[in-house]
């Protein structure tokens, strides 16, 4: 259950950014002759044209979605490009698309702390950044403000006025604001900027919400689509949140929220305004109850983490209808190649960025034959991980042989198998100064350490000096060592990923000069430059689609194969002993579509509403002048 955590004192600017259709992006600037063409991107698949998993503005205006298949797609805009994902080991490789994140968060971090939510998302905490801006060059002390700012949508201001631009301008630069309102606009100026510089660096456009919190920033971050940013006012926020459905609120999608609208009558956020902190600490405890009274107010005290990797590594796949594995030898075939794949991803990730992984869990979905109750749940369970792929594929067979026969009983029947998926989770960096992660993991004072590593596998780290070797990677959770368990977190606390010095400082800020558009840059005709960088180190290597490695962000993964006709709401009962607050999005977004959805509809809110048209940037950006 949610608990709310104790608001900052000083007024804070955070940012949540999220790239547009983001994998059609990616396969734009492949391939710059589908710009500002009906394009969506579909995952492999021989069955009525593979499943959508991102779609372009473009097509949504025919009415193209992603729960549709290529050839639905085809029926309803016939110009559609169809572009296949990349596929290794029989699946989806998303590296791709982890590298083209991993590109933006790299310009993004250059700002303010920054945290990788997903593999198009990052929040932003701006607050430096604005302080600096607000005490040398606040916005109204400029002659001009960055042209791109003037484009924002700000909730206190009417969108369909006539002069809507000198509107913002003259919202931005209001010597009378008070001091939260005069640092939100310095934000928007800095989101702005941001945005023109991935634009230009990336070829990536982005939209992006810009709030005294985290929370509000996601809210809106996708009310306006594509390439546009929205700005709360903390004077609108009461407004805001009057009308906005509970189960649109971050935690309240699943059952938290179906609850306040089944037993308290709350359809909206504004509703719950009626009841006094107590009553609501009565219904759903004291934690659950003050987070519900102070997000109702739009207070968050949730902090932006200082992290630009991500939480875990996960492989999955979907074997729909007549692909579902009916025995061990295909089960077993399929973990190996999904084991193979998040071998080589923690290892990249532990010699790129001296990250250790500790738990390894698998995820499955089976039905059982002539059973009515045919969707059991397959209980998710997981283990101490074992570096080396032998060993990852040794353990994730016994796990599910485990669920198996949790699932099942010891009776022999028939069974298929319809998704499976492996993460690695619990990762945690290594300090620097520690030579052997085996000593590091086995340390006297880590005994709830339980990853079991082989040292072998490890060659690439830092010498051992001073005597930190025990510094402890603290569990808070802790696992049984080498048992199986059922998954009960796959979430590591922002403390245990602190234990780098100087980790969590935010960066130098670089100002951006001069004024600037999204509109101005497209309008001219700007030579692709997305060449593979290094980042300081935070990333190692962009490689390219063939690539499987990498330091790469566990994401939406989508659908491999199909199973549209899932019940959102089936994952509300069950047999997955899943502390719902601690799941990891990064770890969901990995899983299989069908898995996805069921969680998903626990802990996040459906996507925003439909992207309103209002004749910004994105239409030159995406009109064929533009290819
Ligand atoms: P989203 O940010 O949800 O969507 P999007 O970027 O395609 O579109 P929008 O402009 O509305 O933000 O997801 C990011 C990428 O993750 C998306 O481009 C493809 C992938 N993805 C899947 O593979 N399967 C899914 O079910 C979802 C939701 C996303
Ligand atoms: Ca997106
Ligand atoms: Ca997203």
């Amino acid at each position: 259950m949610p608990v709310a955590r104790p608001e900052p004192q000083e007024p804070r600017v955070i940012a949540h950014l999220d790239l547009d259709c983001f994998y059609v992006q990616v396969e734009q600037r492949r391939n710059p002759a589908l710009r500002g063409q009906p394009t969506a991107v579909v995952q492999y698949n021989d069955w009525k044209g593979g499943g959508l998993i991102a779609v372009s503005y473009e097509a949504r205006k025919f009415g193209v979605k992603r729960s549709m298949r290529g050839d639905e797609a085809k029926n309803v805009c016939p110009g559609i490009n169809l572009v296949q994902v990349p596929v290794s080991r029989d699946k989806a490789d998303l590296n791709v698309y982890r590298n083209a994140g991993s590109e933006v968060v790299a310009i993004l971090s250059t700002k303010g702390k920054c945290e990788r939510a997903s593999i198009d998302e990052v929040y932003l905490d701006l607050t430096d950044a604005a302080k600096e801006m607000l005490l040398e060059s606040p916005p109204e002390s400029s002659e001009f403000t960055f042209e791109e700012a003037t484009k924002s949508n700000i909730l206190d201001l009417p969108s369909d006025v006539g002069d809507r631009e000198e509107n913002v301008k003259a919202w931005l630069c209001r010597a009378d604001a008070n001091y939260q309102d005069k640092l939100l606009a310095c934000g928007a100026v800095l989101v702005a900027q941001l945005r023109v510089k991935v634009l230009e660096e990336t070829q990536f456009t982005c939209s992006a919400g810009i709030a005294h919190n985290k929370m509000l920033a996601k809210l809106v971050s996708g009310m306006h689509k594509p390439a546009q940013q929205t700005v709360v006012p903390s004077s609108s926020v009461q407004d805001f949140l009057a009308s906005l459905p509970v189960k649109k609120m971050k935690q309240l999608g699943g059952k938290l929220g179906s609850s306040l609208q089944d037993d308290l009558g709350v359809k909206t956020v504004g509703d719950l305004l009626g009841f006094t902190e107590e009553k609501l600490q009565e219904y759903y405890g004291v934690n659950t109850g003050t987070w519900l009274w102070k997000t109702a107010r739009g207070f968050s005290g949730e902090e932006v983490e200082d992290r630009l990797l991500p939480k875990s590594h996960g492989c999955g796949k979907t074997f729909p209808g007549p692909k579902a594995l009916k025995n061990h030898s295909s089960v077993k075939s399929w973990l190996d190649k999904l084991c193979e794949e998040l071998s080589e991803r923690i290892q990249s990730d532990l010699s790129c960025n001296k990250r250790v992984a500790q738990t390894l869990t698998l995820h499955a979905r089976a039905s059982k034959e002539n059973e009515c109750n045919s969707m059991k749940k397959f209980p998710s369970k997981s283990c101490p991980l074992r570096y080396g792929t032998g060993k990852i594929q040794e353990d994730a067979m016994k796990l599910f042989e485990s669920g198996l026969h949790d699932f099942w009983g010891s009776r022999s029947a028939r069974w298929s198998i319809t998704s499976l998926s492996v993460t690695a989770s619990k990762i945690f960096d290594i300090p620097s100064g520690t030579n052997s992660i085996l000593k590091y993991i086995k340390g006297p004072s880590s005994n709830a350490s339980t990853a079991i590593l082989d040292s072998s596998s490890t060659p690439e780290l830092t010498p051992f000096v001073g005597n930190n070797l025990y510094m402890t990677p603290v569990h808070e959770e802790q696992c049984e060592p080498s048992s199986i368990k059922e998954e009960c977190d796959n979430s590591i606390s922002a403390t245990q990923c602190r234990l780098i010095e100087g980790k969590g400082a935010p960066k130098k800020l670089s100002k951006v000069q001069g004024t600037g558009s999204i509109l101005k840059f497209l309008s001219q005709s700007q030579p692709a430059q997305h060449e593979k960088r290094n980042f300081d180190g935070l990333i190692c290597s962009h490689q390219g689609p063939e690539s499987s490695s990498g330091a790469s962000v566990a994401e939406q993964h989508g659908r491999d194969n199909i199973n549209t006709a899932v019940d959102h709401s089936s994952g509300s009962g069950d047999t997955w002993m899943l502390n719902v607050e601690d799941i990891d999005p990064d770890v969901v977004g990995e899983l299989p579509l069908e898995i996805q959805r069921e969680i998903q509809g626990w802990i996040r809110p459906s996507k925003q509403a439909t992207p309103k048209k209002r004749g910004s940037t994105i239409s030159s950006y995406f009109s064929p002048a533009r290819r």
